[in-house]
C-alpha cells in the first residue's frame, strides 16, 4: 500500500491491523503473476511471446537498504529480497544470497523493484537478455537490453530466458548517480542457477563460478537515458492532446541559513542546513490533521491551495544560478485541480546546489512520459517532439540531471494526491507538493468517506 504520512493515507505502524480500503482508492496496482503475458509484436519483428502461469514462473528482486555487519561495524547496504549483498563484501560462514533456480529453457518473469530510497540503480544478469514488458505495472512495448536502470519507487517487469550454458550467473544492481555528494558504491547480488548445473563448490568446477554481469559507471547517464528512452506503450494510447492545466515546476534542492548554526541539522555548507523545494515550496507536512481529512471535513488552517503552477521567479534552471536564488520558501501549498481536467506538467531540474535525476512519485495517477531532454525546457521547440502516440505510463519518473521531463494524464480520481521525489533525504528536505483534485458530479466522481477502521495517527 502506498501510503503517505499527512497525506491521503494514514501509514499503518507497525503491529496495527490492516482496516478495509473501498478498493477505488487503493493506489497501487499489482500485476500478478497468474495473469497471463501475451505479446505479439509486428509479424516481422524478432520478438514473440506466447506465456501463460503454466510456464511462467515468477520472481521478485527486491533491491533494499538493510543493515549489513561487516568488520565491527554495521553499514546499511543494498541487498536483495533482504539477504545478504554478495561477494563484493566480505563473506562470513552462513551468508546466503538469494538464488533463483531455473531450467535450461525456461522463461521466468521477474519484477524488478527498487525499495531501496536512497538511490536510482543499473540492474544486469550475467550472459542473459532481459525483455521489458512492464513498467510501474503498466505493460511496455517488449524490447530487449542487457542493463535496465530503476528508481526509488519504479518497478520494472522482465522476461528472461535461459538460454545459455547450464551454470550459475550473478544478477546485480549497484549504483547509478547523478548528484555530487557521497553515495553507496556497493553491489548487491543473487544468483541465476540453472537446475542442471554442476555445483557451485566442484572441485574442478571452474564453470561453476558465477561471472558477473557488465554493469555501466556509476555516472553513466548515457545508458540511463538510452534505457528509458526506449520505453513505449504497447499500442496506441489516449494521451491527453488538449490541456487545460500547463504546469511547469523547477525541482531542485536549496540551502536554508540556520537559526543555530550548531543544531545537528544544520549539515550544510556555511552556517547553512539542505532544502529542496518544487517551484521555490519547501513543503512541511501538516501537524494539526492530514491533508485530506482537514479537507474532507473543511477545517481551514491546514494548508492553502495557492501553490504556484510556474516558479515565482523565471531563472536560468540548469546554469550557474544566483546565490540570492538557494533559499527556497517553507509551506504547505496545493495545487488545486478540476474533476477531468486535461494536465500536462513539466518537471524542471535545477543546477541549485547539485543537478540531479529526480525520480519524482505522483500518488492516485499512472501519467504518460510525452518526452524529456537536457537544459531547460524550450516551450515553443520541445512540444513538437512530444510521443503523443504511444507513451509509456508510469508513476514515478526521473528528471534527466540537468533536465527536464513532460508528463499528461486526465485528473479523474478526486481527492488529495502527492508528488514527491522519491529520494527520501529529498522528501524530507521538502521536495514535494500536493494536488487537490476536486469532486466530479455524483458518488462515483466524489472522495468516499474513510473507512470506519481507519486508524487514528
Ligand atoms: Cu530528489
Amino acid at each position: 500500500m502506498d501510503g503517505a504520512s499527512g497525506c491521503t493515507k494514514s501509514p499503518l505502524w507497525f503491529g496495527l491491523n490492516c482496516f478495509k480500503l473501498p478498493s477505488a482508492t487503493v493506489d497501487s496496482y499489482n500485476l500478478s503473476a497468474a495473469q497471463n503475458i501475451s505479446f505479439n509484436e509486428e509479424k516481422n519483428g524478432s520478438f514473440q511471446a506466447h506465456l501463460s502461469e503454466a510456464e511462467t514462473h515468477y520472481h521478485e528482486f527486491v533491491i533494499q537498504a538493510k543493515p549489513v555487519k561487516r568488520l565491527c561495524r554495521t553499514h546499511n547496504s543494498i541487498t536483495v529480497n533482504g539477504l545478504f549483498p554478495g561477494p563484493t563484501l566480505e563473506v562470513r560462514d552462513g551468508d546466503r544470497t538469494v538464488r533463483f533456480p531455473v531450467g535450461s529453457g525456461e522463461t521466468i518473469l521477474l519484477r524488478v523493484i527498487n525499495s531501496a530510497l536512497n538511490q536510482e540503480l543499473f540492474f544486469g544478469v550475467a550472459n542473459h537478455r532481459l525483455t521489458v514488458v512492464a513498467v510501474d505495472a503498466a505493460y511496455t512495448k517488449p524490447f530487449t537490453t542487457s542493463v535496465i536502470m530503476i528508481a526509488p519507487g519504479q518497478t520494472t517487469d522482465v522476461l528472461l530466458t535461459a538460454d545459455q550454458t547450464p551454470g550459475h550467473y550473478y544478477m546485480a544492481a549497484r549504483a547509478y548517480n547523478t548528484a555530487n555528494a557521497p553515495f553507496d558504491n556497493t553491489t548487491t547480488t543473487a544468483t541465476l542457477e540453472y537446475k542442471t548445473a554442476p555445483p557451485r563448490n566442484a572441485k574442478k568446477g571452474k564453470q561453476s563460478t558465477p561471472i558477473f554481469p557488465r554493469l555501466p559507471g556509476f555516472n553513466d547517464t548515457n545508458s540511463a537515458i538510452a534505457f528509458t528512452s526506449r520505453l513505449r506503450s504497447p499500442s496506441r494510447v489516449e494521451v491527453p492532446l488538449q490541456i487545460d492545466e500547463n504546469l511547469f515546476f523547477a525541482v531542485g534542492l536549496g540551502l536554508i541559513n540556520c537559526t543555530n548554526p550548531n543544531s545537528p541539522r544544520c549539515q550544510g555548507p556555511n552556517g547553512t542546513r539542505f532544502a529542496a523545494s518544487m517551484n521555490n515550496m519547501s513543503f512541511v507536512l501538516p501537524t494539526r490533521n492530514s491533508l485530506m481529512q482537514a479537507y474532507y471535513q473543511g477545517q481551514p488552517g491546514v494548508f492553502t491551495t495557492d501553490f504556484p503552477p510556474v516558479p515565482p521567479v523565471k531563472f536560468d534552471y540548469t546554469g550557474n544560478v544566483s546565490r540570492g536564488l538557494w533559499q527556497p520558501v517553507k509551506a504547505t501549498k496545493l495545487y488545486k485541480l478540476k474533476f477531468g481536467a486535461r494536465v500536462q506538467i513539466v518537471l524542471q531540474d535545477t543546477s541549485i546546489v547539485s543537478v540531479e535525476d529526480h525520480p519524482m512519485h505522483l500518488h492516485g495517477y499512472h501519467f504518460a512520459v510525452i518526452g524529456a531532454g537536457f537544459g531547460n525546457f524550450n516551450p515553443r521547440t520541445d512540444p513538437a517532439k512530444f510521443n503523443l502516440i504511444d507513451p509509456p505510463y508510469r508513476n514515478t519518473i526521473g528528471t534527466p540531471p540537468g533536465g527536464w521531463v513532460a508528463i499528461r494524464f486526465e485528473a479523474d480520481n478526486p481527492g488529495i494526491w502527492f508528488m514527491h521525489c522519491h529520494l527520501d533525504s529529498h522528501l524530507n528536505w521538502g521536495l514535494a507538493m500536493a494536488f487537490l483534485v476536486e469532486n466530479g458530479v455524483g458518488e462515483l466522481q466524489s472522495v468516499q468517506p474513510p473507512p470506519l477502521d481507519l486508524p487514528r495517527c
